[in-house]
């Protein structure tokens, strides 16, 4: 049922007793649900954050300008600039619950070590030659590599190469600001193991297809596998395909693959508040308009095409990133192959038995 004020009782005609009622709300700082509650209780959600899309290719310039202009270290911690989504009145906020932000490493820089109870990933759309080091253990950042740093893990970042390195964080700040779950204290200001392995420990203890180690407990807080490689993703939508075109069943919709990173010992999403996914188009393919409770942000990897959300539509290449509010309908056509990745505060609401997803044509 809809509850709109306009179907209640009808509200009383102003008078001086009345007026005088609601200035004694405001003294004591009380509201009455009845002037609220179209906003409080809608149909289904209207989210003030507000569809939007920011261009890699300026995201890069303004970082690249930071990197001349901003040290990185004790502090400020990190050179990372956060999507503001426009409804958002300003704060780095990309979603209510999402941040999202650019970060910038000079050649031969160091982040220092920290450790929060946010949860974070990086996510890397080109470059390589940073090592994220996540509780001592170096890992490597490469193109089309997905990597996690889990809450109160300390970690460092450190440039080994020549080049500058520029990536996507995701963290679940803004959720933990809103509801005051934040921790953080720091570590040492540098890096202590500047070594550069091809594969961390975590890889090579946990990151074999099917397989984990018998001596280790299973983890149902965050996935142990610090890193997702590109190799591992790219076969499983390549391979998704190839099934398709065989007649075999395993894409979500004609010519549409999609995984989504686990953890191995849950089979569940890989943080408590983050859902992650890389997205394969065949060149021509529009996705059904799909909508969710919680809100994502998508980032092209690979090709172009079109992004719709809600009445908004956006030319997109690569890099680019998209913000989608909850319960705003997304359909994307892919102009060339196209491959995206995909974040979102999926987990919380299935924590709270509060998902909801609706995908249009789909009466399953
Ligand atoms: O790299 O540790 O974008 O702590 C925001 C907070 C990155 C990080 C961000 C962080 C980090
Ligand atoms: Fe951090």
């Amino acid at each position: 049922m809809n509850l709109r004020a306009s179907e209640g009782p009808r509200q009383p005609e102003p008078t001086p007793e009345l007026n005088e009622l609601y200035r004694s709300f405001e003294d004591e700082l009380l509201v009455p649900l009845w002037t609220e509650i179209g906003d409080l209780m809608p149909p289904s959600p209207r989210p003030q954050a507000q569809a939007h899309t920011w261009r890699w290719a300026n995201l890069l310039h303004l970082a690249e300008r930071s990197g001349t202009l901003v040290p990185v270290g004790r502090g400020g911690e990190r050179r990372a600039i956060a999507l503001a989504n426009p409804g958002l009145g300003g704060a780095p906020y990309a979603t209510p619950t999402l941040w999202a932000a650019i970060q910038y490493l000079n050649p031969r820089e160091d982040a220092p070590v920290h450790r929060h109870s946010q949860h974070a990933f990086r996510f890397v759309v080109e470059g390589q030659g940073v090592w994220t080091v996540v509780d001592g253990d170096p890992v490597a950042m490469r193109r089309g590599d997905f990597l996690l740093t889990p809450g109160w893990r300390f970690h460092g970042h450190h440039n080994q190469s020549g080049t500058p390195m520029a990536w996507l964080d995701g963290l679940d700040i803004p959720f933990s600001h809103y509801v005051g779950s934040g921790f953080s204290e720091h570590g040492p200001d540098a890096v202590e193991d500047h070594s550069t392995p091809a594969l961390s420990r975590s890889e090579r203890l946990w990151a074999h297809p099917g397989l984990r180690p018998v001596s280790q407990p299973g983890s149902s807080g965050s996935s142990p596998i610090a890193a997702y490689r590109w190799e591992h993703t790219d076969a499983a939508l390549h391979d998704q395909l190839e099934l398709e075109a065989e007649g075999h069943p395993g894409v979500v919709e004609a010519g549409h693959a999609a995984v989504r990173f686990t953890n191995p010992t849950t089979g569940g999403d890989v943080m408590p508040t983050i859902r992650a996914e890389m997205h394969r188009l065949r060149s021509g393919v529009t996705t059904a308009a799909r909508r969710e409770v919680g809100s994502s942000v998508w980032q092209v990897f690979e090709g172009a095409g079109a992004v719709e959300v809600g009445s908004r539509r956006w030319d997109v290449e690569r890099g680019d990133l998209v913000a989608v509010p909850s319960w705003q309908p997304m359909t994307i056509t892919a102009g060339t192959s196209l491959d995206l990745f995909r974040f979102a505060d999926t987990p919380i609401f299935e924590s709270l038995h509060a998902a909801r997803v609706h995908v249009d044509g789909d009466h399953s």
